[in-house]
């Protein structure tokens, strides 16, 4: 089995810090976390920038910062969102693809997030995917419901991105997709051969579908984005703890953990 890819969500644009004390919220926050993240034993960086009020921001310049940050401390693949938080604009949840990162996320479908609805339009996620392309940037498919994928299938016809697929099934979402194992694996039965998955499960499901991915060939993204506790009523003390837990369930089961350059490998990041 190929080695296990872990991706640290650190800070997501919902949590705040009276949530969860430990969320890295500033530049300096973040590229430490995700030093300390890849020490633990995660390959990628799933990161969402904060302003100086500590809201969710889209800014070029805020995640030029974060990046050069971290990238001074490591070498883990740096990959910025481009959902934001559900009220930003299409034209600022694009802003950190122009820094040409090595990957980003493409959201591939609309769907309820909780009392709100994160909306991604062909016409936008099309638009997304040209810029991704033209930038050299590889994506990964965001999948919160079924039809995600079959979306994602259409921009592959339509030349706007290209196999080898790597999808990230976010399952758990308040108003989309629940995360339970059988819908796990209703979305891994439904990509093309070839392609490479992670999962993201929310909150209580984060772990049982981590663990599920460990033994079935996947990949595991886990951090405060998707989860804030350690166990049921326990905040977790850091990202890397959750990330920690991770690696060492995985060397368990036989499961070794990728490196960086590994991950590429795998993701055929060029
Ligand atoms: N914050 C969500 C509305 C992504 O990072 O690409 C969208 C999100 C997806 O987190
Ligand atoms: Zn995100």
């Amino acid at each position: 089995m190929e080695k296990l890819i872990i991706t640290a969500a650190l800070t997501g644009a919902e949590v705040t810090k009276e949530q969860q004390p430990a969320l890295p919220v500033t530049p300096e926050e973040i590229a430490e976390a995700a030093y300390q993240c890849y020490k633990a034993g995660a390959s990628i960086v799933h990161v969402h920038a904060r302003d100086e009020k500590g809201n969710p921001t889209q800014s070029y310049d805020v995640y030029k910062e974060i990046k050069e940050k971290i990238e001074a401390k490591c070498n883990i693949i740096v990959q910025p969102s481009t959902g934001g938080a559900t009220w930003h604009t299409p034209e600022e949840r694009l802003q950190p693809v122009e820094l040409g990162p090595e990957m980003a996320t493409l959201s591939c479908g609309t769907c309820n997030f909780g009392p709100d609805v994160f909306m991604n339009s062909e016409e936008y996620i099309e638009k997304f995917a040209e810029k991704m392309k033209e930038k050299g940037v590889k994506p990964e498919i965001e999948v919160f419901e079924r039809g995600m994928i079959n979306n994602a299938l259409r921009l592959v016809k339509k030349g706007l991105i290209e196999p080898p697929l790597h999808f990230d099934f976010v399952l758990g979402v308040p108003g989309a997709c629940p995360g339970t194992p059988e819908d796990l694996m209703y979305m891994i039965k439904s990509i093309p051969e070839g392609s490479t998955w992670t999962v993201a499960g929310i909150g209580r499901s984060e772990l049982p579908l981590a663990v599920m991915a460990i033994v079935l060939g996947g990949h595991v993204r886990v951090g405060f984005e998707d989860n804030i506790y350690y166990a049921k009523g326990v905040l977790a003390e850091s990202n890397a703890q959750l990330v920690e837990r991770i690696a060492r369930i995985a060397r368990e089961v036989g499961r070794e953990v990728a490196s960086p350059d590994e991950a590429r490998e795998i993701l055929s990041i060029k």
